[in-house]
């Protein structure tokens, strides 16, 4: 009788073990609609591969954020390409009694980089930079207004340079905001973020006195040695740098949205450890406060987003794995990707007349951009970009819409 019950009680837990594998097999194998299975074109839903199951995981296949953009074409007038003039870094394109307004990054003279006096030298073609503006009625041929924005007084945290400008009009008023360098710009200086404020966007502009954001505190360099990529300790994704700031009227607030660069920076997944992080006020002025959620990209480079069916969308460009995507936070914080493109315009600069709810990416129809005529030269340029639609020979019938 013993012996039975012994032997019931083992065929039980091996039942009962197989019924659990049998079970846990099914749970990690999605349920397939016959729909789906015809859709995504499975030939046996019993053997679903890593990608099929990934495929099958995705909230739904659609292609409206899916572009591709055509070939660059240069500006005229004053932003045509001027030999021996940096002018890069456009901020978003905004429309004001019927003209068009754009900021950008201008200096002039050669880069001679780190290994010289940078007491004296340009290191960057950013550095000894000022913020310039102009203007267009059609957005091809621009006229060069003047300087908006000038580099402070000597001892404050913006006397080296002021570049990389986005610009935010609201309630009437306009809003600059763009990064800082303090002198000397030897590589390991911290770059800070700036506000300027203005009733018109010709100016005059106001600057605030001090920065709106700066380079968390609590990374450790090793050594005395300018060098960047020496660290005892990297603290957060922005100890170093906090870059490419733009502000975003959201939800009754004020989102800063920023590239930050780490110290001790390293090289992974074939490009440059770049993520992006977001600042909160109640106040297009500030006090700004990061977001315990930072950082909210795993990738990205030049900032670029727009708001998006009460959420805000991004565009994530050259270094990181998720590079080359389009992504959307119906928060504001939470990115998930919802597109990929081919390649992106570099420091795009968003026409946000263009910005829609109807199409998230009807914002992309035509911006600027800039490009590398030289090292010591760059021009501002003007990108487009089209839907994705059909894949068709010459003469070929038929549409996949
Ligand atoms: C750009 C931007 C910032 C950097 C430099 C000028 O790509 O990320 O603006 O500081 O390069």
């Amino acid at each position: 009788m013993k012996e039975y019950v012994v032997r019931n009680k083992a065929i039980l837990v091996v039942c009962l073990f197989t019924l659990g594998l049998i079970a846990c097999n099914k749970s990690s194998q999605p349920k397939v609609s016959q729909e789906m299975i015809d859709k995504l074109g499975i030939t046996h839903p019993d053997h679903l591969s890593a990608a099929t199951r990934r495929a099958l995981s995705w909230p739904e296949i659609g292609n409206e954020w899916y572009i591709e953009y055509g070939e660059y074409q240069p500006l005229k007038g004053d932003l045509a390409f001027q030999q021996g003039v940096v002018r890069r870094d456009p901020s978003a394109v905004i429309k004001v009694d019927g003209k068009y307004f754009v900021w950008y990054t201008k200096s002039t003279g050669p880069t001679q980089g780190f290994a010289g006096d940078i007491h004296k030298d340009k290191v960057f073609p950013w550095d000894r930079s000022e913020v310039w503006f102009a203007t267009s009625t059609d957005g091809w041929t621009w006229k060069e207004e003047g300087v908006a924005i000038k580099p402070g007084e000597a001892g404050s945290y913006d006397d080296r340079s002021v570049f990389t400008a986005e610009i935010m009009a609201y309630g009437g008023k306009y809003y600059l905001c763009y990064q800082t360098v303090k002198s000397p710009y030897n590589v390991r200086v911290k770059e800070e973020v700036g506000i300027a404020w203005a009733d018109s966007p010709y100016g005059p502009w106001h600057k605030s006195d001090k920065p709106i954001l700066s380079p968390a505190d609590n990374g450790i360099w090793m050594g005395e040695e300018d060098n960047r990529f020496a660290v005892v300790k990297k603290g957060d994704f922005d100890s170093h740098k906090t870059h490419d700031p733009c502000i975003l009227p959201y939800k009754g607030k004020f989102y800063l949205y920023y590239k930050g660069e780490q110290m001790g920076e390293e090289v992974t997944f074939g490009g440059r450890q770049i993520r992006h992080g977001v600042a909160i006020a109640d106040h297009p002025l500030g006090p700004y406060v990061k977001s315990p959620y930072n950082p909210i990209s795993n990738s990205g480079h030049e900032i670029c987003v727009w708001p998006y069916r009460g959420g805000i969308a991004s565009l994530i460009t050259t270094d990181g794995p998720e590079r080359n995507t389009l992504q959307w936070a119906p928060d504001g914080v939470n990115f998930e990707i919802m597109g990929a493109i081919k390649g992106a315009p570099h420091a795009i600069g968003l026409n946000r007349e263009l910005t829609s709810d109807e199409d998230p990416v009807a914002i992309m129809k035509w911006g600027l951009t800039h490009i590398y005529n030289s090292w010591h030269e760059q021009s501002i340029m003007r990108f487009d970009s089209r839907k994705i639609r059909e894949h068709k020979a010459p003469g070929e019938k038929g549409n996949a819409e």
